[in-house]
């Protein structure tokens, strides 16, 4: 398996500087060296500032954002069409609309969504107007069509091929959504009590049913919030180091898995580069899993 790595550099989802810098300060700590051979590497295309003009107040800078997931749509696209793995590292969690988009051009999959929120929001619900918090709803073409069509008109996924993990940090619309779509929860608690690797199987085995195929977007928020100066918006009661590396390597031991994403690493608001470390603890589990995986087959 060829793999593909996906940098991208945007921080106009949500209000902090920084996040921008999560692939750079990767590279920074040695993320190339890490990455097996052959890897093809790509940086996506994020505007200037200078260009940003439609700064609505329940879609912050929605041009901005909706530039690079569409260029992130197309190279994801790509990527697996080419049969490659890709590994995609961001930049915040908007980034998710254009991986979302990519994909579902290569045929039904399910989603393993970590993170501290449900980013279930649309521009009418959401109280920040961050579209860091919408992805999950435009991929499920809920709120406005310029992030619902993204990638095409149709759904890009349906809310029984999306497990969360980690979840604690919902708003009220998010929670009502929840409800009503369905959509499987595995709390922090569960995680810790049945072990991360079961709720990881189970969680795989529930895809398996459902849809077959599956992508992993890691949120930094997952981790608790004590781990993680460095990301946009910590949450207490979050996973341990090893939870989520538990999680991650869990995933990448199943064929089904055909991506992963790793967001919201925002260096400036990080205290002695811990969460850049433990982002690049997760790539490195990321890719030796598979490694392993390769040496054994
Ligand atoms: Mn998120």
């Amino acid at each position: 398996m060829q793999w593909s790595y996906i940098e991208v550099p945007l921080r106009y989802g949500q209000g902090k500087d920084g996040v921008d810098q999560g692939p750079s300060k990767l590279r920074e700590l040695g993320l190339e060296a890490l990455l097996p051979e052959g890897t093809a590497k790509r940086t996506i295309r994020v505007l200037p500032e200078s260009e940003i003009r439609e700064n609505e107040e329940h879609l912050k800078r929605v041009d901005g954002v909706l530039y690079t997931v569409n260029e992130l749509a197309e190279a994801v696209h790509e990527e697996v069409q080419a049969n490659r793995f890709p590994l995609i590292v961001g930049g915040d969690h908007s980034m998710a609309i254009g991986t979302l988009a990519g994909l579902a051009k290569t045929g039904p999959y399910g989603v393993i969504w970590v993170d501290a929120h449900a980013d279930l929001n649309t521009g009418e619900t959401s109280p920040s107007g961050n579209i860091h918090g919408m992805p999950l709803a435009a991929a499920m073409g809920m709120g406005d069509v310029r992030l619902t069509e993204v990638g095409g008109r149709e759904r890009k996924l349906l809310p029984e091929h999306l497990v969360y993990i980690g979840l604690r940090d919902i708003d009220e619309g998010e929670i009502r959504e929840i409800n009503r779509l369905g959509i499987k929860v595995i709390t922090v608690e569960e995680v810790r009590t049945r072990g991360a690797d079961v709720i990881m199987q189970e969680a795989i085995a529930y895809l398996r049913e459902r849809v077959g195929r599956f992508y992993v977007s890691f949120d930094m928020d997952s981790f608790d919030a004590s781990l993680v100066a460095g990301t946009g918006t910590p949450v207490d009661g979050g996973l341990t180091a090893a939870e989520g590396k538990a999680i991650v390597a869990e995933a990448m031991t199943a064929d089904e898995l055909i991506a992963i994403e790793l967001v919201e690493l925002n260096p400036s608001l990080d205290v002695e580069d811990k969460t850049a470390q433990l982002a690049f603890a997760l790539c490195e589990t990321i890719v030796k899993s598979k490694e392993n995986l390769l040496l054994e087959s």
